[in-house]
């Protein structure tokens, strides 16, 4: 079996962005690959957080994973920081990444453009070789990314291709991407030219959270901004805003695009959010049944302690090897 590493950050209460571009997927590949899935709890503290918040938020992502479809006993689900590591490379390739390459990083300018300098945490700046590091301590093969991502995976390969050949020896597994077409970036219901994020307000209409009320939820489907055509057709360019509901619909009923088109036809706008809000209450309430099931369980906390076992087993033996090839150790 071929692998595969992907991970959240609990850097906010997780959205339908993240269940569709990555959570629903992972489901998916735990048959097809040798799967392990992460909290990203480190990468989360490159913008500050509530200390509180962010242990709930990790402790609810790793409950999500369970909630959605994941099955520990399928694939490996542990916390970044349990795995220490990942730290402990992440310095390493910090020393192997150039300044140049990570001043181009589009998610550091975005993230740090309204803050000025003195207050942006050096570790935004570093997050590529810490997302390196978690990719390159399990040899993986693929990594499945949200398009947002591809140019954090293109600098994972750069640094890994840079030490191997530096030192001429295969140090690291080259990995390569895997972006889905249907939800790889859901946006905003209110500004649909901007990603659904979780770090968004959780006020906002324009972000669905997969723990809110979901009648709450069909609400926000039902107010997401649209345009004057009444014509539902995928058309991201000219029809943001129908074509992320186009997205989340497909996704959600595991239909293509065209299939969506056909059904809505004849239909107009109120009709299709109907559709699009019933379908997005009815996984938001699925999820959470479930959720509710194993959040405060000691099941949650076993399946989290054999998950850092496993992990900590290959991320410990990797890690040497790099250190003895680097001289170390
Ligand atoms: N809107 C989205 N559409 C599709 N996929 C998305 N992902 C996130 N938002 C969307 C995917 O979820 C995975 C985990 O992302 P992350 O938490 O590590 O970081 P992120 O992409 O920065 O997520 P957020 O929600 O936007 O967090 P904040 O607001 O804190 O920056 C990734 O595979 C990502 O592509």
């Amino acid at each position: 079996m071929k692998k595969m590493i992907s991970g959240i950050k609990p850097s906010g209460s997780p959205t339908l962005g993240n269940y569709i571009g990555a959570i629903k997927n992972f489901v998916h590949y735990q048959n097809e690959y040798e799967l392990y899935v992460f909290i990203a709890d480190l990468h989360a503290i490159t913008i500050r957080q509530d200390p509180l918040e962010l242990k709930r938020n990790t402790l609810d992502i790793a409950t999500l994973y369970i909630a959605c479809g994941l099955n520990p006993n399928k694939c490996t689900i542990f916390v970044q920081t349990d795995v220490l590591e990942h730290a402990n490379l992440g310095f390493i390739l910090n020393c192997f990444t150039y300044m140049g390459e990570l001043t181009r990083m589009t998610q550091f300018k975005e993230k740090s453009q309204n803050t000025n300098n003195d207050s942006i945490g050096v570790g935004l700046f570093t997050y590529p070789p810490l997302m390196a590091a978690d990719i390159l301590l399990y040899d993986v093969d693929y990594v499945p990314v949200g398009e947002d991502q591809v140019q954090h995976l293109e600098i994972t390969r750069d640094i890994a291709i840079r030490i191997n050949n530096l030192y001429n020896q295969k140090v690291f597994v080259i990995p390569d991407k895997i972006v889905n077409k249907v939800g790889a970036r859901i946006k905003s219901l209110q500004d649909p030219s901007k990603k659904m994020s979780k770090s968004e307000d959780p006020s906002d209409k324009g972000c669905i959270f997969l723990l809110e009320d979901p009648n709450k939820a069909y609400k926000k489907i039902m107010s997401a901004v649209t345009d004057n055509e009444m014509l539902v057709k995928y058309d991201p360019d000219n029809k943001p805003g129908i074509s992320n509901l186009i997205q989340i619909y497909c996704s959600l009923k595991d239909v293509s695009i065209e299939t969506c088109e056909e059904e809505f036809k004849d239909s107009n706008y109120g009709t299709f959010k109907k559709a699009v809000a019933e379908i997005v209450k009815t996984t938001l309430e699925n999820i959470q049944s479930r959720f509710k099931e194993i959040r405060y369980t000691d099941k949650l906390a076993e399946i989290l302690n054999e998950g850092k076992l496993k992990a900590q087993k290959i991320a410990s033996k990797k890690l040497l090897e790099i250190e003895k090839v680097i001289g170390l150790k």
